[in-house]
């Protein structure tokens, strides 16, 4: 072996040991509606050395990467016998994204990939590129994952013209994949599509986003819900009910769509979802919540005014820039939450909060009144309370 091989070996090799072992503390301060973290949960330097580099000193005398990894972001998550799973987005330099579980003790560190990626049952020719999987533990024994599949449109002259689909897979141990067929509905683009955990009036109910192309939702309303009779033969038998609507100058305005698997709280089914809003830099994401009633969920019961999350600080930027994203939060025995949200297209980090906390901001935040007179008004009443109780 030669020594400049066995030197870059050692020193990689080294640097990624000490990221995976890596420790993660909370940040100080923060809005008391959850807590930041120190370092991302995953990188693209946590994938493993082998799915990057020819480990074969013959071939590859230099040491290089010849598979390398872009970005690891959107992940679905579940806490399961006690372990932090994630299926998360990795998307290889050749910008083709595929989906690969880590695993750890803990939710905020220590997240390890197996040694393979996912690999999906390869059932649509057509499908180019897979993305951002929703993981769903359903009520029937089955664990589901709900992801775009994005194929090329091959209908229009434009070679950058795309179709977004939502595919369905199921699993029991997150290692052995079943494909089923992608969900059919009116509109024809969909993506941010997640499964409900729970059947509802007997049937699988999916949150849609409806969408008119690849990229603009158009005369899509916002977040939907409709209810499918058949999971192997997947079609919204329903109306899909808009149960978020978007809304004229707020963070929904130009897109929303369903984020982590909601979860189940004594007061509701809480949502925490994204909002767009276009800007002169382009578009800015952030996360925002709802919620919908135990015994109809698709029945809103509470908005709480403006955005939960917005990108922070080195957040920022990244591929996409200005961009934070969730599609999996999980709930432990103790009430914990772990919201797991990308930034900016590019590394996956971790909030933590609590099933009190998460209630306590979803029913008693004031909805956006949507005018700025309004605003003003209902931040007012704020402050006349507050000068009250600080006089005494
Ligand atoms: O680039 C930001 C996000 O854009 C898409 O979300 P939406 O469909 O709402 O525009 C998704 O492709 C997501 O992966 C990405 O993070």
């Amino acid at each position: 072996m030669n020594s400049y091989f066995e030197q870059r070996l050692a020193a990689e090799t080294q640097r990624y040991e000490q990221l995976i072992a890596r420790k993660n503390r909370p940040v100080d301060g923060g809005n008391g509606i959850y807590q930041r973290y120190e370092h991302p949960v995953l990188t693209a330097d946590h994938t493993p050395l082998f799915w990057r580099y020819d480990m074969d000193p013959e071939s590859n005398p230099y040491f290089m990467e010849r598979l390398g990894i872009n970005a690891v972001l959107n992940s679905g998550a579940l806490y399961m016998d006690g372990k932090y799973y994630l299926v998360a987005r990795v998307e290889g330099n050749d910008r083709k994204s595929f989906f690969a579980v880590a695993e750890s003790d803990s939710p905020v560190d220590g997240f390890k990939f197996r040694n393979y990626p996912v690999r999906l049952p390869d059932t649509c020719p057509e499908e180019t590129n897979v993305y951002d999987m929703r993981l769903t533990r359903h009520e029937d024994g089955w664990i589901y994952g709900v992801f775009c599949s994005e194929s090329h449109d091959d209908s229009s002259g434009d070679l950058s013209a795309a179709t977004a689909q939502a595919g369905i897979v199921r699993t029991k141990d997150l290692e052995n994949w079943e494909r089923l067929p992608n969900l059919i509905s009116k509109s024809p683009q969909q993506r941010n599509v997640v499964l409900h955990p729970e059947f509802v009036n007997g049937k699988y109910a999916f949150y849609t986003r409806p969408q008119d192309d690849f990229i603009s939702t158009g005369s899509g309303g916002g977040v939907c819900i409709g209810l499918v009779e058949n999971i192997e033969n997947p079609v919204i038998c329903t109306e899909e009910k808009v149960i978020s609507p978007r809304r004229y100058h707020t963070i929904t305005e130009v897109k929303n769509g369903a984020g982590a698997v909601p979860i189940k709280t004594d007061r509701g089914w809480i949502h925490i979802a994204h909002g767009v809003r276009n800007t002169a830099a382009g578009l800015r994401y952030v996360l925002y919540v709802f919620a919908t009633a135990l015994d109809d969920p698709s029945k809103l019961i509470a908005e709480p005014s403006g955005l939960f999350m917005a990108p922070h600080n080195a957040e920022r930027v990244g591929d996409v820039s200005n961009v934070v994203f969730t599609n999996g939060a999980v709930v432990n025995e103790k009430n914990e939450v772990y919201i797991y949200y990308a930034s900016s297209d590019t590394r996956l980090h971790v909030a933590s909060t609590t099933i009190d906390r998460l209630i306590d901001f979803t029913f008693n935040t004031p909805a956006d009144p949507l005018r700025s007179v309004d605003c003003v008004k209902q931040r007012c009443e704020l402050i006349e309370k507050n000068l009250r109780l600080m006089k005494g």
